[in-house]
């Protein structure tokens, strides 16, 4: 195997053995072979789509195969023939849609041929490999096969089109995730679909140069852009604007049931199937900024939020007395003391774990929550507030804008991202214990976990700490910057405003891709720069968009206030 599309990947350079997240070589080798027949759909998808035959089947595919690769979601070698499958059934049904056109149309073959790179007087109409590309019976074929179509399988290219391929595939993964779930809550694009089709297979073309790629990367950005859009419009739209929201960090007596992922569509059936059965519903990870939806908050037993980052679950959900359902990433290897009462559900997996299919039927849960019994008292730990989105904080502009205007606030700080397990890490509580007094910190991902329980005070009644939302809520962040740019009569390059973001998987390569695209400079980003870019890719990057890796708090706060 090998896999560096995360920031704990081996040495900083690869996982070749066994994933340091726990992903083992066969999972591996089925992971990439869904990546390379997802590759093989999108390449017929794009043709089709520029002859104008569509297929939602195969858009929402691409979303789903994609999003199952992205770094703990799942772990499971056997989930994936399926899909394996299902990718090429989606291809030759294009196939020969697009067949039946041509009868038709005596030109249209040299058209394909142009949409997917191939010289007009070609002998074949899709280049050979995954447009053509037969799955094995089972999955030990399929491992064979996929071991043949991993990462390094182009020893011929430049490496920085490599370093910016693999770059763009991992930006188009993250973007996937957000499409699926915008997808879920009934937010689709032909725009996004056409753009994620047209990316994926253009990472098959051996006729792009260097300039072509860093567009492309760029064009990734955009599309993630548009995914993160769709996804605030399903998340708003069905669940309202969040509102600034106390979450408590203790318990309420009896039984109970924690959320962890991302997933609101989950969190909200899970609510109304456990409504009036005395069970509490506790968020974890990347679900608490769900407090703040109007339409999840109305629930009287959506309690609390329990725990930290992802990286200390095996830790902490031996201590949650109730059954942990992971509606997406990030899952590690259950811990034997908890493997009996963890699920998965939606593309989640780890082999062993009761997987909650379609249905969303979650009677296994509420049944071993009663079982259980839960917490035996209320315990008061202290409360953090989360609901700073957009809306919010647009709401309160004219106060934000007076008090900079004032001098009241110096500075704002967008400190956030993905969080991990390396010490290097403890940068970010750091750097936020040192912003002085007169600066307001943003924060959104899993990332604010290292920070997002202290008290920062507030500046005449705005507090210094705000918690935008989810990774995906980076579009939230960007309106909210855009705003006070206009506010102030700006460049969002020119307000007061740093950001300082953490990476850890392919979600956050994708925001970043889209801050890029967006001509935002001078993020400094840590806690390592990802091991799939090129040296003179990373030199491209600090050249034109003066993108920095972080150094200490105390230099990067003197360089940043001057
Ligand atoms: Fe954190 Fe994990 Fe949110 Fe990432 S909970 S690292 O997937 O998407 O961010
Ligand atoms: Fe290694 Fe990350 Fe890939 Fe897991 S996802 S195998 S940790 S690079």
């Amino acid at each position: 195997m090998f896999c560096f599309q995360c920031e704990q990947t081996a040495h900083g350079t690869g996982c070749t053995k066994k994933g340091v997240c726990g992903k083992d070589a066969d999972t591996a080798a089925v992971q990439d072979l869904l990546i390379y027949a997802t590759k093989g759909l999108s390449q017929v998808a794009h043709a089709a789509r520029e002859q104008g035959i569509t297929d939602n089947a195969a858009d929402r595919f691409v979303c789903e195969g994609t999003f199952s690769t992205l770094t703990n979601v799942n772990f499971d070698a056997e989930r994936f023939v399926p899909l394996v499958r299902r990718a090429v059934e989606l291809r030759d049904d294009l196939k020969s849609r697009l067949n039946q056109a041509a009868e038709g149309d005596a030109g249209l073959w040299a058209k394909i041929k142009k949409a997917v790179g191939l010289a007009e007087d070609s002998a074949i109409s899709f280049p050979e490999g995954p447009a053509t590309f037969q799955p094995a019976a089972d999955l030990e074929g399929m491992i064979r096969q996929g071991h043949e179509h991993g990462i390094p399988d182009d020893p011929e290219a430049n490496e920085d089109i490599k370093s910016l391929k693999e770059t763009v595939i991992y930006g188009l993964k993250g973007a996937c995730a957000y499409a699926d779930h915008a997808a879920i809550l009934g937010q689709e694009s032909e725009v996004f679909y056409a753009e994620m089709h047209r990316l994926l297979a253009a990472t098959l073309r051996q006729d792009l140069g260097l300039e072509d790629w860093v567009q492309l990367t760029m064009d990734c950005g955009q599309a993630n852009m548009k995914a993160m859009e769709l996804l605030d419009a399903g998340n708003t739209g069905k669940y309202g604007h969040p509102t600034p929201t106390e979450v408590p960090l203790g318990a309420k007596k009896g039984p109970a049931i924690c959320v962890s992922g991302h997933d609101l569509h989950d969190l909200e059936l899970l609510l109304k199937q456990t409504e009036g059965q005395g069970i509490q519903i506790y968020t974890h990870g990347e679900m608490l900024p769900c407090h703040g939806y109007p339409e999840l908050k109305k629930y009287p037993h959506f309690y609390g939020h329990f725990g930290t980052a992802w990286q200390n679950q095996q830790q902490e959900f031996k201590e949650f007395p109730g059954p942990i359902l992971m509606t997406t990433n990030c899952i590690q290897k259950p811990r034997e003391e908890y493997a009996d009462r963890i699920y998965t559900t939606g593309l989640v997996g780890w082999p062993g774990t009761t997987h909650i299919g379609a249905d969303k039927d979650f009677t296994p849960l509420i049944e071993k929550a009663l079982e259980m019994g839960g917490f035996p008292e209320d315990t008061d730990n202290g409360s953090v507030m989360v609901g700073f989105a957009r809306n919010a904080v647009l709401g309160v502009a004219d106060k934000v804008v007076d008090l900079v205007k004032r001098g009241k606030i110096r500075h704002f700080f967008l400190v956030g991202g993905c969080d991990g397990a390396k010490p290097g890490r403890s940068y970010y509580e750091d750097f936020v214990d040192q912003v002085p007094e007169d600066c307001v910190v943003l924060t959104l991902a899993c990332g604010k976990f290292r920070f997002f329980d202290k008290d920062l005070g507030s500046i005449e009644g705005l507090p210094r700490l705000l918690d935008v939302g989810q990774c995906n809520d980076a579009f939230s962040a960007i309106q909210i910057a855009v705003a006070l740019a206009q506010a102030f009569d700006c460049e969002v390059n020119e307000l007061p405003l740093s950001m300082v973001l953490s990476w850890y998987e392919q979600k956050a390569v994708a925001i970043l891709l889209t801050l890029l695209s967006l001509g935002i400079k001078d993020i400094r980003l840590g806690p390592t720069l990802p091991a799939f870019v090129s040296e003179n890719v990373l030199n491209y990057l600090v050249e034109n968009f003066d993108i920095k890796p972080i150094s200490t708090p105390e230099e990067d706060l003197k360089a940043i206030l001057g």
